[in-house]
């Protein structure tokens, strides 16, 4: 187990002489106008929850997106600012997008194409040669922008997730004493799936330009490995898992992502949580005896649709719970530009309103959906005062609520309902794990969580517990600091 002080530790003794660089679609902080003043925000997203304490541990340089609409009125000549803006610890340089350039990279190429491409959930991608050339176009801006703060330094690089397929190999080229990693946050599908990309060779090369390809599970590495072998000629080691194309060789391994599991124990378990949760019961109308919560980004894949039906089939099949059990649904908007998404809130609102009106009485109504941005103590709150978590993803790389919510949960009186295709089912076998195509199955498996005996549930809290804070965020970024290091 690492701690966020074994982390400062290893970069404080490893990396002297490096410049530490992590790239990222989307922010950490993101700088509004609020009336006439400038407020900053974090965003909700895996990819900030898990690596904004480990830039503040190592104070690096994050290159991303400026998405706000005052993030150019707070940042120096080269787009810097230093951040957290109240407690600086690391410095934030923004890249600048039009319209155009961030419809075609992001909503388009990276988010109707790659994104139903890595999900296996019978979306179909989009495939626009428009789209493509913005997606390669940005990733040039991106790579212009590190090179501009890297020169030819040896740096360690370390890029987030599938809007960067590219980038790799353009710094590689540019400066080959730079260590490149790159982690993938979603799954990576199988050949049979992968092969329909038009870009796959341009895709898979840009890739191969890291020399480390870092992925949740062991699967997802074999799944990349397997598509290399039928798209390129590169020799696949499959005993040493790496690929070695044109001379250049690429680690590929597992590296599951975790959260801050201490921090988040520790305030969920505080004085100032159980203030809140009798706020948000009060601000919620809350009185049942039995709770159930989830938070998911309004996404297909999250499942939430199969969701609620299942909670619909689990309120007919067992009646007795009618009027004892509510469900909070915290579901944030996301890529609401997008048709598919627009209309998933909108199929999300109907199916609500139609349980609702099914089961409400004067004083209950099963289900709560909330979809203002909650502060990360209200949902602490949120996790602290559930019986259950309700994780419904169809296909996940990891999905970061389970492990959230396990460090967060009472162990009296909670359990944990997943999914068994969240890559968190893999390590979070305590869990009840249902199968989310069969409404049956979900509905049981709520069931199951709500009955279990109190020595039982409690012993699997504890040992999920466990497994969480043993393979922790500051392990998750350790272990791939430390294999860059030993590339060095
Ligand atoms: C991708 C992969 C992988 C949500 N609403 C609020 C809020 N959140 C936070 C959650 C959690 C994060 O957002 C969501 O993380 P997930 O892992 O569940 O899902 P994705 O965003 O799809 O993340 C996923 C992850 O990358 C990391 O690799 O696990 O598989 O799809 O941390 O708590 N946070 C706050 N208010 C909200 O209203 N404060």
């Amino acid at each position: 187990m690492a701690s966020e002080e074994d982390l400062k530790k290893l970069i404080e003794d490893k990396l002297k002489g490096y410049k530490f660089v992590a790239v990222s679609n989307r922010e950490p902080y993101i700088h509004k106008v609020s009336g006439d003043k400038i407020k900053f925000f974090q965003p909700a997203s895996g990819v900030v929850t898990a690596l904004d304490p480990v830039l503040q541990a190592c104070h690096g340089l994050w290159v991303a997106h400026g998405s706000g609409d005052a993030d150019r009125k707070v940042v120096d000549d080269k787009s810097r600012i230093q951040v957290p803006p109240n407690d600086p610890q690391y410095t934030l340089k923004r890249v600048w997008l039009t319209k155009a350039e961030e419809t075609g990279y992001y909503y388009g190429f990276a988010n109707e194409a790659l994104w139903p491409l890595c999900h296996i959930v019978y979306t179909k991608p989009k495939f626009s040669e428009s789209d493509w050339n913005y997606y390669k176009l940005v990733n040039e801006r991106f790579a212009k922008a590190i090179l501009e703060e890297i020169g030819d330094q040896e740096t360690l690089l370390f890029i987030q997730d599938y809007h960067f397929m590219l980038l790799p190999k353009l710094i590689k080229d540019a400066n080959p004493k730079a260590k490149i990693a790159l982690f993938w946050h979603i799954p990576w599908p199988n050949p049979e799936v992968f092969r329909i990309c038009p870009w796959k060779k341009e895709l898979l090369e840009g890739l191969l330009g890291a020399d480390l390809l870092g992925f949740h599970l062991r699967y997802h590495v074999d799944n990349f490995l397997e598509t290399i072998n039928h798209n390129l000629e590169a020799k696949v080691d499959k005993v040493a898992s790496s690929v070695t194309y044109k001379g250049m060789e690429t680690l590929v391994r597992p590296y599951p992502i975790s959260i801050d599991f201490e921090k988040i124990a520790k305030e969920a378990a505080s004085k100032a949580t159980q203030d809140d949760i009798k706020k948000v019961k009060e601000d919620l109308g809350i009185t049942c005896e039995l709770i159930g919560v989830g938070t998911d980004r309004i996404d297909y894949t999250k499942g939430i649709i199969e969701k609620f039906t299942a909670i619909d089939r689990f309120l007919e099949k067992y009646p007795e719970y009618q009027g004892r059990f509510v469900y909070i649904q915290i579901g944030s908007l996301s890529r609401i530009h997008l048709d598919t998404y627009k209309k998933l809130n909108d199929d999300i609102n109907s199916l609500v309103e139609r349980i609702n009106w099914k089961y409400s009485s004067d004083h209950w109504s099963p289900i709560i959906l909330i979809r203002k941005y909650f502060t990360p103590q209200e949902l602490l709150a949120i996790y602290r005062m559930a019986n259950i978590c309700l994780v419904t993803s169809l296909h996940d790389g990891m999905n970061l609520v389970a492990k959230e919510f396990i460090a967060a949960c009472s162990k009296d009186k909670s359990m944990l309902v997943l999914s068994q295709f969240a890559g968190a089912a893999r390590e979070l076998t305590d869990a009840v794990t249902f199968n989310p195509y069969n409404p049956e199955e979900c509905a049981d498996a709520i069931r199951t969580a709500l009955t279990m005996p109190a020595e039982e549930r409690e012993q699997r809290v504890e040992r999920m517990k466990a497994v969480v804070k043993e393979n922790n965020i500051y392990n998750w970024a350790a272990k791939i600091i430390q294999a860059l290091l030993r590339l060095s």
